[in-house]
């Protein structure tokens, strides 16, 4: 099974997909970026099952590199998959981490049955990861993953985003 790699560029939540990531933080209850858009554009059928998680699996909340699913609420999309990326630390690796989030999200896609799904940047906004660095551990976690995934898609907010991801992906 071959997993093809594709890229756009704009906003996420306008993106019809089986499965969109969100670049979340460990409350799993929202915030600004991809999360906020996802929650202000999905309605608050996610917030609502985010909560219930937090009430029994996810008590403490989900932490970094870790990644689960939710309904997409209004979204053009079956459901959410909420990881956590690392914040950057200019003193500390944790590369590890921010791949184990494309990981573990394709991990909860072929469990859930995704074939499609479309993946922010993570990281490289509030939490200030490098893009450049960003995008050799996204594409190179993902080329690395074993899934049933047809179509993994990197979403890129920006111009400069995209074209970095684009000279990466070759
Ligand atoms: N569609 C696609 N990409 C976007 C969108 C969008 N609608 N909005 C922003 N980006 P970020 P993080 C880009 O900050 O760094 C939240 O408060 C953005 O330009 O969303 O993982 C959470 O609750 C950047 O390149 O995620 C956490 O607290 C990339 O998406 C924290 O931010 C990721 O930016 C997570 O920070």
């Amino acid at each position: 099974m071959t997993t093809t790699l594709t890229l756009t560029q704009g906003d996420i939540t306008r993106e019809s997909a089986d499965a969109i990531v969100n670049a979340a933080n460990s409350s799993l209850l929202g915030g600004g970026g991809v999360d906020g858009a996802i929650h202000r554009r999905g309605g608050p059928a996610i917030l609502d099952e985010c909560r219930r998680l937090r009430a029994s699996h996810h008590c403490r909340g989900l932490p970094a590199g870790q990644a689960v699913a939710t309904t997409a609420g209004n979204l053009d999309a079956q459901w959410v998959i909420h990881t956590v990326g690392p914040v950057w630390s200019p003193t500390e690796d944790r590369s590890e981490l921010l791949a184990s989030c494309y990981r573990e999200s394709l991990r909860v896609a072929d469990e859930l049955g995704a074939r499609t799904v479309a993946f922010p940047a993570i990281s490289t906004g509030v939490y200030r990861w490098p893009m450049e660095d960003a995008a050799r551990i996204a594409v190179e976690s993902v080329r690395g993953t074993s899934t049933d995934v047809d179509e993994v898609r990197f979403v890129l907010f920006d111009d400069r985003a995209y074209e970095v991801f684009a000279r990466r992906l070759g």
